[in-house]
């Protein structure tokens, strides 16, 4: 093998005055990301000719990005060869911060978007905020969630470039800050390989200080517009449910934006000169959600006042560049900002929201619909703007995240405008990206996938098609089993460090890992592991199958029940924990802040993937591919991707139950929570569990809260909003079903076996390649 990586890190280790002996993690990382960045600069400067797409998005959840980059360059094993010739473990870098900018699945999954167009050849840049803090550390403190600052930077970020020279004035009206860019490579894996851009904006001051104040000794004065313009990328907002009004984030949103659109044009103009007319020939940007939507007015703001251009000759320009994804149908979740807030912040942007009002208003006149029909059309409706009717009516295309989320869109929650403009509608599924969710995280497993179908999956994941006729030899089945065993193994060491806790290897290991909300119903896997446990104390249920429940999950610092639900998960677990009688027969563990590298551990460990959302709740969905790519089954509900996931893999491979989404939404519905409770005593007992005595909240009343929220309601809401009574029973009778049958080891693991057979139409790659010729005609 040539050596010349393994030479540049003795290098750069060298200039940072250590010996592969002395250096500490810190210096290990810097070096071996140093090397690599030497290594590919001269690709990275190679730009392909033609249109390239811009992906904008408030947020990027890379994880840990060395290893990866590492793999994607070819340079994993030569590395690892590195350390073991010099005595050192291949975990020395697992101390190293994840980038954690984003929350949940909008912010991974634009991470496997980048990984995969890498990989395809697709020219597509991403475009986002350097937040100077990620999403916060969590810790659990008595049972309760505690947020701690993530401080991503703490080991540096070799893996970036700052560009000075590309750097642009971004005007509120309150401050002017400078927006300067920080480059990462985006590395792709095997031969199309490409590499691209992900550009992260920094906020800045435009004087470096007030020396005037300075002078005077008035330091505070010298600092405060250092500091104002830094608080603009200081922190990424954690939550992931609901928009507040809130000024600063829609400071972010204006200031990426605004920046990234700057910066696309510079590049134009130098190619193209100032005639406009060729932008959406040679540019595509997708709006990931709402939250880069004010680009849409800001576009048109640069094109028509530094450019020039008539209302009429920029709105179609503006049309055929941008196009929008949505993520979810959660009323909560969909951006609206009062104008007088818009107006204090970004003046100059609302003319243009006017603008494009008023055109709608236009063509909606044109085709006869007025007064009361128009409404549900207004981007502006007297005190607000719609950000996400703004992003339809402003683009060509609409698309939603899994085939039936597309379906509610087109049916339900955007009924209207489907009715006008149909063909700007289209599904694109979801994905995942095999390298990270497969190669890194379980090498075991992707050995032996190698062995059976070569490696041709890594960048064509429907090849593991070729496993089907080979599922059948007993020897890979059991070597499938010897895999899982390794992986529970290894996350029980890890575990056992990071958590103080003894998982037992030897037990069936059910998983949910995810955003903590009520709609994702962590609350109801809590009720079921309580009643299997009083199940199991009653002598009701026999011959059961030893059970660990593990749990990862962050809840946004100011949603009360999610927290709730936490302090409750904790309870549970202590009862069945400290309990001796089940020593041998459950475990329970929440494990602490879950992140993208925590997801990597559990992911391959896991027999039974928790997908339990209440249906037409769960837009998609990720975490449910990237189970079934590690051999887990579904035990999920009908919503999101779970069902292409079951078309896939067969329902009898997986543990399907609950209500449908036309069951759930069925106006004729008669059932209510207290019936559920009367006819059913199993649930009435675990739902007063939140409230007789058998666990304590510390006294907050947060438990009672919870109680309420299903029994009652509240002002906002009707009682058990997520259904998690009506679909108590049959999610009980489902895990046990999954329970009794994982007893036949052989005919378990080859269900898991079918599930990664079938996971090709998964990888986000397939759908990478869709949004390029479907939606930004590359
Ligand atoms: C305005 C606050 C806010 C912030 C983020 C609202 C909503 C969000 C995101 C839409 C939350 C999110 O991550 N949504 C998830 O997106 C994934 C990728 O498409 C889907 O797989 C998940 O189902 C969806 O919940």
């Amino acid at each position: 093998m040539d050596k010349t990586f393994s030479k540049e890190i003795d290098r750069e280790l060298a200039r940072l005055g250590v010996s592969p002996e002395t250096a500490g993690p810190k210096e290990l990382y810097t070096a071996v990301s140093q090397a690599a960045m030497e290594l590919l600069m001269p690709r990275w400067k190679e730009k392909a000719a033609g249109k390239r797409a811009c992906y904008f998005s408030a947020e990027f959840l890379l994880g840990r990005v060395v290893s990866a980059n590492l793999l994607n360059l070819g340079l994993l094993e030569e590395w690892n060869d590195w350390l073991r010739q010099h005595h050192l473990h291949p975990d020395v870098l697992e101390e190293i911060e994840d980038d954690a900018l984003g929350n949940g699945g909008l912010g991974r999954l634009a991470a496997c978007f980048l990984d995969s167009a890498a990989t395809q050849g697709v020219p597509l840049d991403g475009y986002g905020i350097r937040y100077r803090y990620g999403l916060f550390r969590q810790k659990i403190e008595n049972g309760f969630q505690r947020e701690y600052p993530d401080d991503w930077l703490r080991f540096g970020d070799p893996w970036s470039v700052r560009r000075e020279e590309e750097s642009v004035v971004i005007s509120f009206r309150d401050q002017q800050v400078r927006a300067v860019p920080y480059d990462m490579p985006v590395i792709g894996y095997g031969e199309k390989g490409v590499v691209n851009t992900l550009r992260l904006w920094q906020a800045e001051p435009v004087e470096e200080l007030d020396l005037t104040a300075f002078n005077n000794q008035d330091y505070d004065a010298a600092y405060r517009n250092r500091n104002r313009a830094e608080a603009l990328s200081a922190v990424l907002y954690p939550n992931d449910d609901t928009q507040e009004g809130k000024r600063l984030r829609l400071k972010q949103q204006y200031f990426f934006s605004s920046a990234s659109l700057q910066s696309i044009l510079r590049g134009y103009i130098t190619r193209r000169g100032e005639d406009f007319t060729h932008l959406p020939e040679d540019v595509a940007i997708q709006l990931n959600d709402t939250h880069p939507t004010v680009s849409i007015p800001e576009l048109l703001r640069l094109l028509m006042e530094e450019h020039l251009l008539s209302f009429e000759e920029a709105f179609p320009l503006v049309q055929g560049v941008f196009a929008y994804t949505n993520h979810t149908i959660m009323a909560e979740a969909l951006e609206k900002w009062d104008v007088e807030l818009l107006l204090s912040v970004i003046p100059q942007v609302y003319p243009y929201i006017v603008l494009l009002h008023n055109r709608l208003r236009r063509e909606l006149r044109d085709r006869g619909i007025t007064g009361k029909e128009a409404e549900p059309y207004f981007i502006l409706d007297g005190t607000r703007v719609h950000m996400a009717r703004m992003a339809i009516y402003a683009t060509h295309s609409t698309n939603g995240v899994a085939r039936i989320h597309t379906d509610i869109l087109k049916e339900r929650a955007l009924k209207e405008w489907y009715a006008l403009w149909p063909e700007r509608f289209s599904n694109k599924t979801n994905g995942i990206t095999q390298r990270r969710w497969l190669a890194l995280c379980n090498p075991e497993l992707s050995a032996l996938i190698t062995d059976e179908i070569g490696d041709g999956w890594l960048t064509d994941l429907d090849q593991l098609e070729q496993l089907v006729p080979v599922l059948e030899d007993g020897a890979v089945v059991a070597r499938f089993q010897q895999v899982k065993e390794e992986k529970k193994r290894q996350l029980r060491d890890y575990v056992a460090k990071r958590e103080g806790f003894e998982l037992r290897e030897d037990f069936l290991f059910d998983v949910q890992i995810k955003r903590l909300h009520e709609y994702k119903r962590q609350l109801l896997n809590a009720f079921a592991i309580l009643d299997t446990y009083w199940g199991l104390k009653e002598g009701r249920i026999t011959g059961f199958q030893p059970t660990a429940y593990l749990f990862g999950a962050k809840a946004a610092p100011g949603y009360y029940r999610a927290k709730g639900i936490i302090k409750y998960i904790g309870e549970v677990a202590r009862l069945i924990n400290s309990d001796p009688e089940m020593k041998d027969l459950m475990q329970v563990l929440f494990v602490q802040n879950y992140d993208v590298s925590y997801a990597e551990k559990l992911i391959p460990s896991a027999d039974v993937s928790e997908q339990i959302s209440t249906a037409g709740t769960e837009a998609s969905g990720t975490s449910n591919m990237k189970f079934m790519l590690n051999g887990a089954v579904t035990l999920g509900t009908l919503d999101g991707a779970n069902i292409e996931i079951v078309e896939q893999a067969g329902a009898e491979n997986n543990y399907i139950f609950g209500a449908t989404v036309e069951q759930i939404q069925d106006p004729g519905r008669t059932d209510t929570p207290e019936h559920l409770c009367e006819a059913q005593p199993r649930l009435r007992r675990v739902v007063e569990s939140l409230v007789d005595g058998t666990f304590d909240d510390g006294g907050t009343g947060m438990f009672r809260e919870l109680y309420d929220s299903l029994m009652k309601g509240a002002s906002w809401h009707k009682p058990d909003q997520y259904d998690l009574l009506l679909d108590f029973q049959s999610y009980c009778d489902a895990r046990l079903r999954a329970n009794r049958d994982y007893q036949d080891r052989g005919e378990f693991a080859h269900k898991c076996l079918v599930n990664v057979a079938h996971a090709g139409p998964f990888s986000s790659d397939r759908t990478i390649l869709q949004y390029a010729k479907e939606i930004w005609g590359l």
